[in-house]
């Protein structure tokens, strides 16, 4: 694993090795604002999933700071009765802005734990930034948690947090609100489903799709996203939550949307690696040049779009 964090040796090499080793493991995203009870649910499913005996490996992303700070140091102490456990490998991840992006070395540091046997995967990240959404795009299934009176009313909720949510979990359901939050959460689901599904509908009457679907004889019904109601400090509702996981998984697993969803998790990741070879790839041909050009650029001789490019086309001489 250090050759791979530190980006050190062959650890492309290494990745590589591990390839055939991997994809049998399930990857969950768990995302939220900051103190919804993300660490805490986390340590219920990985309570759940070693009860069925399965590996169980986390990896806890805090991208708000380069140091490990406060959040992580929680997310330690909320997990920390799995600490023994050989079967439960933990991770935490705090650095933003290192070669590659943190969406990069999650996926790497996944793909450790995948190969070393892990059934699950959980990977814990806040909020809905560029990197999250990247990170989301690598789970199978992604949680999207709320807890009410915390400023998580559904009128707040970000653009894209329903296309990258494949479950909601209303979390604190212990306070007061949760059920109108559930209420709300349901209503924005619904009509986002009869959005798509009078969409696919019209569609199906072009023919060509519906014809492709019987061919295949895959289920075509779309995936209506549950809402949970879970008190995780106390471990309520995580048994009905993990049997909709499963659900989705089983979903994903026989549908044309879950085909579909694999081929992109293979697309994003090829394009993540190659953009990294590249960055990589074109720092190390410019070398001082790039020194050289910021100067210029500090000096106001050149505007750096200009810089850029003439980078480029050195890049692309040498
Ligand atoms: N009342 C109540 N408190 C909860 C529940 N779940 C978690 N908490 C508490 O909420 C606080 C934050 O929980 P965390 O699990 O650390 O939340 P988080 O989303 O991981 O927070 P960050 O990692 O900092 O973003 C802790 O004090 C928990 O004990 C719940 O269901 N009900
Ligand atoms: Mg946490």
């Amino acid at each position: 694993m250090r050759d791979i964090d530190d980006r050190a040796g062959d650890w492309l090499g290494a990745l590589a090795d591990l390839h055939p080793h991997t994809g049998r493991a399930w990857i969950i995203g768990v995302t939220g604002n900051p103190g919804a009870g993300k660490s805490t649910l986390t340590d219920q499913l990985i309570a759940h999933y070693r009860k069925q005996g399965q590996r169980v490996g986390v990896v806890a992303v805090d991208p708000s700071s380069p140091f490990t700070g406060g959040a992580i140091l929680g997310d330690r102490i909320r997990m920390q009765r799995h600490a023994l456990d050989a079967e439960v490998f933990i991770r935490s991840m705090a650095t933003r802005g290192q070669l590659g992006g943190l969406s990069r070395s999650t996926a790497d540091v996944v793909r450790v734990l995948d190969a070393w046997g892990a059934g699950v995967i959980i990977v814990e990240t806040v909020g809905v930034g560029q990197d999250e959404l990247e990170i989301a795009r690598l789970a199978h299934s992604t949680l999207v948690l709320m807890a009410p009176g915390m400023g998580d009313e559904v009128q707040a909720i970000k653009a894209g947090i329903l296309e990258i949510a494949d479950l909601f979990v209303v979390n604190k359901a212990d306070r007061e609100g949760a059920d109108a939050t559930v209420r709300d959460l349901e209503m924005m689901v619904g009509m986002n489903h009869e959005l798509l599904h009078a969409g696919s509908h019209s569609f199906g009457h072009h023919g060509a799709q519906l014809d492709r679907e019987a061919e295949r004889k895959v289920p075509t019904e779309e995936w209506f996203t549950p809402v949970v109601k879970t008190v995780s400090s106390r471990g309520e509702g995580v048994a009905a939550l993990v049997e909709a996981i499963a659900k989705h998984r089983a979903w994903l697993g026989v549908t044309r949307a879950g085909e579909e969803r694999r081929a992109s998790r293979a697309r994003d990741e090829l394009r993540l690696v190659f953009r990294d070879l590249l960055v990589e790839d074109a720092l190390t041909k410019v070398g001082g040049a790039l020194e050289a050009a910021a100067d210029r650029v500090l000096a106001r001789e050149f505007d750096p779009y200009r810089a850029a490019r003439e980078l480029l086309t050195l890049y692309r001489e040498g």
